[in-house]
C-alpha cells in the first residue's frame, strides 16, 4: 500500500519530541507549516507500556508517525547498560509499530542507526549489508533492538500492506545533544572536554581508544530534513541509510574541535576505552537517488553545536 499524501494540516506524532532527533523533526514540521502536531513528553505517555501506548493510538489517531523515542547513548553507555539498552528499544518499537497498525495508522518512519550494520562491513555500508555477519559487541544489544524495529516495519508491510520506512543515520550531533561525558557520544564529549580543557588552562586533552576508528558525522537538522523528505515523498516501505558521504579518524575530529574552540594542547589517548567498530562510513546512494543530499559542512556544524554548548553552559 503506497501511503496517502501529507498535507500542512495532517495530524502527525513525533515520538521521542524532547531527544536530539525528534526536536530537530519538531523543527523543521513546524517550519514547513504543519500545525497539527501531536508531542507527549514520558510523564505524558511511557512508550514502554503497551497499554497505555495502545490507548493513546487509538485516542489520537494521528495520520502520520516519527517514530525518533529510543534510549540512546555512546560507546560506554551502550556497554555498561546492556540490558536497559535492549529492553527499552524492544519495548518501545514493539509497543508503537504493533498500537500503530492495530489504530489504522498506514504510515510511519522508524529511526534506528548505522550500528545496525555488521562490525566488518564493506565500506561504504550499503543497506543489503544487513544481517550478513557479527555486529559490533559494545553496542549489540541496542543494534539488537533497532534491526527488530526494521523487521517490524518490513513485516506489517508484508503481511498487513501498511508504509513503514526505516531511516538509519549515522552518527549525529546538534542542538539537545547529550553533553555527560560517561553517556554521551564522541563529538559532544570532545566539544565539553575542549571547552573545559581550555578554561582550565589545561596542557592536555584525553580522548578514548586509539583515535583510528573513522566516522561519519551529519548535524541533526540535515537528518530532520531526510525524515521530513522521506514522509513528503510519500515513500512507502523500505531501509534508507541516512549520512553525509564523507568520514574522518577520531583523531582528526578532535583536531578539529581544538581549532573551534581555540584550544593548543596535546592529545593523549586513553587506550583502556573501547574503540568500537573501526570504520562506519554508509553509502546514501538509495536516498540520493530519490533527491536528498545532506547540506551541512562538518566544520560548521560543529561551530554551531559548540556556540549552542557555550550559550547553554553559561560559562
Ligand atoms: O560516539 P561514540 O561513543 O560511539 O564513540 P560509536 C566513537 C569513537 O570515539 C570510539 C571514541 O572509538 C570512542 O572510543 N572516543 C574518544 C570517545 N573520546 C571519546 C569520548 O570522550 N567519549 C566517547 N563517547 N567516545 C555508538 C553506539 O557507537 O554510536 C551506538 O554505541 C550508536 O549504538 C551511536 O550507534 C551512533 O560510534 O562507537
Amino acid at each position: 500500500m503506497s501511503g496517502v499524501i501529507i498535507g500542512k494540516d495532517a495530524k502527525v506524532y513525533v515520538a521521542g519530541h524532547r531527544g536530539m532527533v525528534g526536536s530537530a523533526i519538531v523543527r523543521r514540521l513546524q517550519s514547513a507549516g504543519y500545525n497539527n502536531l501531536v508531542l507527549r513528553s514520558r510523564d505524558e505517555l511511557d512508550l514502554t507500556n503497551q497499554t497505555d501506548v495502545r490507548d493513546f493510538m487509538q485516542r489520537e489517531c494521528p495520520d502520520y508517525i516519527f517514530l525518533a523515542a529510543a534510549k540512546v547513548g555512546g560507546i560506554q553507555a551502550n556497554n555498561v547498560y546492556r540490558a536497559d539498552f535492549i529492553y527499552e528499544n524492544l519495548m518501545i518499537a514493539s509497543n508503537v509499530i504493533q498500537a500503530a497498525y492495530a489504530a489504522g495508522i498506514n504510515r510511519l518512519l522508524f529511526l534506528g542507526s548505522s550500528c545496525i550494520y555488521p562490525r566488518d562491513c564493506p565500506q561504504p555500508i550499503r543497506e543489503e549489508y544487513l544481517l550478513t555477519s557479527s555486529l559490533e559487541p559494545t553496542n549489540e544489544p541496542y543494534a539488537i533492538a533497532k534491526i527488530a524495529g526494521v523487521k517490524l516495519c518490513e513485516s506489517f508491510n508484508r503481511q498487513y500492506g501498511t508504509a513503514y520506512v526505516c531511516a538509519m543515520p549515522t552518527n549525529l550531533y546538534g542542538p539537545n545533544d547529550n553533553y555527560d561525558l560517561e553517556s554521551s557520544h564522541v563529538l559532544p564529549a570532545l566539544i565539553r572536554k575542549v571547552h573545559e580543557a581550555k578554561l582550565r588552562g589545561d596542557r592536555q586533552l584525553t580522548v578514548w581508544g586509539s583515535g583510528t576508528p573513522r566516522r561519519e558525522f551529519m548535524y541533526v537538522d540535515d537528518m530532520a530534513d531526510a525524515c521530513v523528505f522521506l514522509m513528503e515523498a510519500n515513500v512507502s516501505d523500505g531501509l534508507f541509510n541516512v549520512g553525509t558521504g564523507s568520514d574522518i579518524t577520531i583523531r582528526e575530529l578532535a583536531e578539529t574541535i581544538m581549532e573551534v574552540v581555540g584550544f593548543e594542547g596535546e592529545i593523549v589517548f586513553d587506550a583502556s576505552k573501547p574503540d568500537g567498530t573501526p570504520r562506519k562510513l554508509m553509502s546514501s546512494e538509495r536516498l540520493h537517488s530519490l533527491g536528498w543530499k545532506a547540506r551541512t559542512p562538518l566544520r560548521e556544524g560543529i561551530e554551531r553545536a559548540y556556540h549552542e554548548f557555550v550559550k547553554n553552559s553559561g560559562v
